[in-house]
């Protein structure tokens, strides 16, 4: 008699726990659908950038937005998947930010043990590619066709900046699972 109380009573639990998983699963497949806009530069007419105030996710994982990363970064478009692929390329000085202040795609998301080579354009003076946490720092080059590369070997998130162009968007970000 007891125990088909307790069964319920571990049935009923097991699903409260479904539903609030259920819950997160869909806030944090939101976002990045709907892009298209890529080319707009007339956009761009805001010269005071606002501090970026954080904190607003509380409670949630955050990763979405990878806590305010890309706030002032106007090509973030969702974090592009190229889990499998044996070489993934991000541009340097794409057009984005008020002139070719970006990283295409900002973010992206690679396996384990991926090779990400950076190409610069040529485009918007000279870049570079320093991670935040110094795990890797490319050279302050203009010329195009210039590359850069980093294995990304265990999994996490690699934030990263051009640092000449950091307060005008040039951000990116690279995932590893
Ligand atoms: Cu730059």
């Amino acid at each position: 008699m007891t125990d088909r109380s307790l069964d319920r009573r571990t049935v009923l639990r097991a699903t409260g726990l479904a539903a609030v998983g259920g819950l997160t699963g869909l806030a944090g497949c939101s976002g990045g659908g709907s892009g298209g806009g890529s080319g707009d530069g007339m956009e761009t007419e805001e010269p005071t950038p606002t501090p970026t105030e954080s904190g607003g996710d509380s409670g949630g994982s955050g990763s979405a937005s990878f806590d305010g990363w890309f706030d002032n970064v106007d090509n973030y478009d969702g974090v592009v998947d190229e889990t499998g692929s044996d070489a993934v390329t991000v541009e340097v000085g794409t057009e984005a930010n008020g002139g070719y202040y970006g990283f295409g795609p900002a973010a992206v998301r690679v396996s384990a043990g991926t090779t990400v080579t950076w190409e610069w354009t040529g485009q918007g003076a000279s870049h570079n590619v320093v991670a935040e946490d110094g795990s890797f720092e490319s050279e302050l080059v203009a010329e195009e066709g210039h590359t850069f590369t980093h294995t990304f070997e265990s999994a996490g998130t690699s934030k990263y900046v051009c640092v000449p162009h950091e307060t005008l968007g040039m951000k990116g970000v690279v995932v590893v699972e």
